[in-house]
């Protein structure tokens, strides 16, 4: 069933055996835009208990990219916060976070930016081998907003986390696996099954329970005190990164696709 929409729809929501599989299908790269993030807070909100027990979100089979990241040309360059509460990006990660039923991620293809944190806030990441991942705000001159890096600290080690923000770099998925960071890395072949076999499992245990642990979860794990002062801190560093000319260039460098010259101001 794909999402109620006036035209070809970007996420395509399928429902079946109490899973529901959401597929993104916005060529060519997936970009986070609007439009996409809209549709996939529309499906999840469709995929829910008790007709589902689990949800899978994936692109296209066979895809080459599972997503860019962020729609870079949605990235404010006039002096506004790029990654605020109200970000597209940011509510689709709390609706993941907060959806009563586990959700996986069965990644193929290259993930990039503001895509690896929507992957990495599933509950479970099911990878191809050949799959990557890449942290890219500095590539970009982009302050990643504090929930965001929150989010990708709970689920990787400090060192790998600067190695993959300061670098800009893909990781591949057998390194993130070994890192813990992606649950289950298979060859692309084995990667239904992969997923299968875990949906299989958690459709037969209580929703109910599975509910109330994951909730506990995200309430413990989010658990973090935090001073007015050292908020205001943060928020000032990525003042100074947005209202930045690294910034600006970093995205005219993307648009007019050259590599960016970052001068440190
Ligand atoms: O030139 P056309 O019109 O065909 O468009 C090209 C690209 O401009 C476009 N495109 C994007 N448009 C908006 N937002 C994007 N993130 C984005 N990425 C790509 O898609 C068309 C095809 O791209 P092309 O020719 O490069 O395809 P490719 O197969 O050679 O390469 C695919 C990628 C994904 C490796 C390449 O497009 C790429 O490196 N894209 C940028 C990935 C990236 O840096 N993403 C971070 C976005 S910013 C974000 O997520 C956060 C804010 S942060 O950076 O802080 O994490």
């Amino acid at each position: 069933m794909a999402v109620e929409s006036s035209r070809k729809s970007l996420v395509r929501c399928e429902i079946t055996d109490d899973v529901a599989w959401l597929t993104l299908d916005s060529p060519p790269v997936n970009a986070l835009s609007m439009e996409l993030i809209d549709e996939l807070a529309a499906a999840m909100d469709v995929a829910r208990p008790p007709d589902v027990r689990a949800v899978v979100i994936r692109a296209m089979p066979g895809s080459k990219v599972f997503s860019a990241g962020h729609d870079v040309n949605e990235l404010p360059v006039n002096g506004r916060d790029p990654l605020t509460y109200n970000d597209p990006l940011r509510k689709v990660v709390r609706q993941i976070e907060s959806h009563p039923s586990p959700v996986i991620a069965m990644v193929e293809g290259s993930v990039w930016g503001g895509a690896c944190e929507l992957v990495l806030s599933c509950d479970i990441v099911v990878a191809s081998t050949d799959s990557t991942f890449a942290l890219t705000p500095s590539r970009l001159g982009v302050p990643y907003n504090m929930s965001g890096m929150l989010n990708i600290l709970k689920v990787a080690d400090m060192h790998l986390i600067k190695e993959m923000l300061f670098t800009a770099r893909p990781i591949g998925a057998p390194r993130l696996g070994v890192n813990g960071v992606v649950n289950v890395v298979v060859p692309s072949g084995e990667l239904a099954d992969a997923v299968a076999s875990l949906t299989g499992a958690i459709v037969s245990t209580s929703p109910l329970v599975n509910r109330i642990l994951k909730e506990e979860l995200r309430v413990l794990s989010n658990a973090h005190p935090l001073t007015p002062e050292a908020h205001e801190r943060i928020q000032a560093l990525r003042r100074e990164a947005y209202d930045s000319d690294d910034y600006q260039e970093g995205i005219r460098a993307f648009k007019e696709k050259r590599p960016p010259v970052f001068r440190g101001s």
